[in-house]
């Protein structure tokens, strides 16, 4: 009897089931935009190199860039500034076992679909406790929005005051570290809300979060099909010597409803 051997078996007959959280990577994918001081973002970009032609008879690939933080992806501790010191903590340090664990989701949809600047707040993360249990040391937490079902220019949302996104307040994301979780996911653009830079300290999510060694996930997708609890999430980032995040595939197993 081999524990992953019932894991094999329970992928193969659908017991167990592979959800993707993850977009298509894209050059129309909106990345985030920044006040015009600051340097930006690149989009994803791809270059054919050959497509079984002259330039290459048998075989086709391209030349891809982009920046770190684009599409669905990763940010480790060194991202901000209050993670620049954490041990391990650059995408080629984080030891493999740390990118696969326990995942919990806090549904947000009903307040973000009134609210597009909604706040996670300490006391929508005490209910969500009350009813489901304590979040457990080492969890990913998932705030779904539903944001990820957005096109276009209603993705970023951008208006002349900047961004309107929800997001965790200074609080909620003090209050998940000091349960002890691996990390904080979201639909959005970003860990923090749109409006994100007028909390203090600024940007609340990556600051407390990297200061505290934990990770990040941003433009995550199909957190609808999740259960609140019981799904495993598997999140490696690219092995990027010094690198400050990376696009990924991101996989959740869930048990199949059994109703
Ligand atoms: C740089 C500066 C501010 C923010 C971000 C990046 C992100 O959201 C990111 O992708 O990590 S808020
Ligand atoms: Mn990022």
């Amino acid at each position: 009897m081999s524990i992953l051997n019932d894991m094999a078996a329970a992928l193969a007959n659908g017991a167990v089931e592979v959800v993707d959280l993850t977009h298509t990577l894209d050059p129309d994918f909106p990345v985030i935009v920044l006040p015009p001081e600051f340097g930006q973002c690149a989009r994803f970009r791809m270059e054919e190199v050959s497509a079984y032609d002259h330039r290459g008879p048998a075989w086709k690939w391209h030349n891809i860039s982009m920046n770190e933080h684009t599409g669905t992806h990763f940010d480790a501790p060194i991202h901000w500034v209050s993670g620049r010191d954490v041990p391990g903590g650059a995408v080629d340090e984080i030891p493999a076992g740390a990118l696969v664990g326990p995942v919990v989701v806090i549904d947000c949809s009903h307040g973000a679909a009134r609210d597009e600047d909604y706040e996670l707040t300490p006391e929508v993360i005490e209910a969500w406790e009350a009813e489901h249990g304590r979040i457990p040391a080492g969890s990913w937490v998932l705030m779904r929005t539903d944001w990820s079902k957005r096109r276009g220019a209603e993705y970023l949302n951008m208006r002349e005051d900047g961004p309107h996104s929800p997001g965790p307040t200074p609080e909620a994301v003090k209050l998940l570290v000091s349960r002890g979780i691996r990390g904080f996911g979201t639909e959005t653009v970003g860990t923090d809300a749109g409006q994100g830079a007028h909390y203090d300290p600024p940007f609340p999510a990556h600051f407390f979060l990297h200061d505290a060694g934990k990770y990040g996930l941003q433009c995550l997708a199909n957190l609808d099909r999740l259960p609140p609890t019981g799904a495993l999430l598997i999140a490696p980032p690219l092995k990027i010597k010094g690198g400050t995040g990376s696009p990924l595939r991101v996989l959740a197993l869930i048990p199949k409803e059994t109703t």
